[in-house]
């Protein structure tokens, strides 16, 4: 019999955020995600405007079978740490680039937490919607050898089309961002 080469469809991380404004930098982690074939949901819910909605969503997530949650959100960003308080899921919080203060009130009200309640942060903006995807892949991939090979692919893809730059006066411009390309395990 052939080995079954059935990708998952449940999803197995959750990705929120404060508001429909925080999409355009969470459409990275999405695509990050999309990468490597984990399958997600998405929500838009606040700390501050639904409350409940976001105390329920939290509190039933690891029911729902999620195994990591990222968290995005701006300002006075209290959403990751909310959504820690309420799941013992692993957190991931991305701290959004806000229009006032450039995404240093996100960073501190994000990575900012009490003892007891963690909440893994990353960097402002894309990077770390980038990378906190990556981060939950790494998770993954603990139990899943897909993701690790996968994963390795990355990396390597990424160090490929640093290493072809050669004297970047000569060569095409772009960005080191191609690790994302091919990172689906046969
Ligand atoms: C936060 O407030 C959201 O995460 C967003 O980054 C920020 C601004 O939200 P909008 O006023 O654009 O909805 O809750």
């Amino acid at each position: 019999m052939k080995p079954s080469t059935t990708l998952p469809t449940k999803p197995m991380v959750g990705v929120v955020m404060g508001s429909r404004s925080d999409w355009e930098t969470m459409a990275h982690a999405a695509e990050t995600l999309d990468a490597f074939a984990v399958p997600f949901e998405v929500r838009v819910l606040s700390a501050h405007r639904t409350p409940d909605a976001l105390l329920e969503w939290a509190s039933t997530a690891e029911a729902r079978g999620l195994a990591v949650i990222i968290a995005a959100a701006g300002g006075a960003a209290h959403l990751a740490g909310v959504t820690a308080a309420k799941t013992t899921l692993p957190v991931l919080g991305v701290p959004m680039e806000s229009a006032a203060l450039k995404g240093m009130d996100s960073l501190l009200s994000t990575v900012q937490m009490p003892a007891g309640i963690p909440v893994a942060t990353f960097a402002i903006g894309r990077a770390g919607a980038t990378n906190a995807a990556l981060f939950a892949v790494a998770i993954l991939a603990g139990r899943d050898q897909r993701l690790r090979a996968a994963l390795h692919q990355y990396r390597k893809n990424q160090s490929d089309k640093v290493l072809a730059v050669g004297d970047p006066r000569t060569s095409p411009t772009g960005s080191a961002q191609a690790g994302r390309r091919n990172s689906r395990s046969k």
